[in-house]
């Protein structure tokens, strides 16, 4: 499993006073942490910005560069921001996030095409947040064609079908993890990726229900995810879950986490 830090976000309430006081101490050491416990990527959101939000971003960019060695996962819905972000991003980051919405998708392929970044395509258009699998998928076909003809790598986009809370709809858990087996049925080398903690919004035991749906969503094929890599539980739940569908040659990682004391949680 890929992952992606989620933490640096400033709709997180403590993460938005640090990024507004430029407090870097305080950044560098949650990008250091997230990285230490398994990180591969760190998202840099500063959404709530308005105005201010590619400043912010490019502070986070050169802040968590400064702090450790994983690239960034720039994470905004705005072409602008995006294009300036990039610049300020030694190597290759990844892009969250192409989408079908017509002003996002024909400003973001020019900034796309050629390069090797990676970038996560999610499943949204024009017409708003899908419903079913077959929404998910008009979507994600759209997207990937034209990715593809745009000279992107296969194995460097993230399919991302859009986790909704299943308190807001029976049907979202399902149709999800049904988009995540035929994506990965369609497009061999492909990837996909979530904001997994979608899925409990609303609901109480959030962790117990985001561990539950990582499982399920392994099995179905994802490989990557936005999540909090602090998160034990999830972390020891994913070592196993990989272990037991086969992807652990000689059972190596779990006896390893076993080792490290990775099953040992206090509370998940
Ligand atoms: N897909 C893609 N990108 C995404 C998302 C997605 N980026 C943003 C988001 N979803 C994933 N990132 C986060 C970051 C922080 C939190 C959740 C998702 C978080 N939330 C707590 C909550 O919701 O209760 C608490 C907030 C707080 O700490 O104040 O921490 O789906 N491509």
């Amino acid at each position: 499993m890929r992952i992606v830090g989620e933490l640096i976000n400033a709709s997180r309430k403590k993460i938005r006073d640090d990024i507004k006081e430029k407090n870097a101490e305080v950044i560098a050491k949650v990008a250091q942490d997230q990285v230490d416990h398994g990180a591969d990527f760190i998202d840099v959101n500063a959404g709530i910005f308005v105005g201010k939000e590619a400043d912010y971003v490019k502070w986070l960019i050169r802040t968590v560069q400064g702090a450790v060695d994983v690239p960034c996962c720039i994470d905004t819905p705005d072409p602008k921001v995006l294009e300036e972000a990039v610049k300020e991003h030694k190597g290759t980051p990844m892009l969250n996030s192409i989408s079908l919405e017509t002003d996002r998708y024909n400003n973001m392929i020019p900034i796309l095409r050629g390069t090797d970044m990676k970038v996560i395509a999610l499943c949204m258009s024009d017409e708003g947040m899908p419903y079913t699998k077959d929404d998910r998928m008009k979507i994600a076909d759209k997207l990937v064609n034209n990715l593809v003809k745009n000279d992107v790598k296969l194995e460097n986009i993230f399919v991302d079908p859009l986790v909704q809370p299943i308190g807001s709809g029976d049907h979202f858990g399902r149709e999800f993890l049904n988009t995540i087996e035929a994506i990965h049925n369609k497009y061999e080398g492909i990837h996909t990726i979530c904001g997994l903690s979608n899925i409990s919004y609303g609901i109480p035991k959030r962790k117990f229900a985001n561990q539950t749906f990582m499982t399920m969503a392994i099995t179905k094929g994802l490989d990557s995810a936005i999540m909090n890599p602090l998160d034990e539980g999830m972390m020891a739940k994913i070592i196993a879950t990989e272990t037991l569908l086969g992807k652990d040659p000689f059972c190596e990682k779990y006896m390893e986490a076993y080792r490290e004391g990775k099953f040992e949680t206090k509370k998940s």
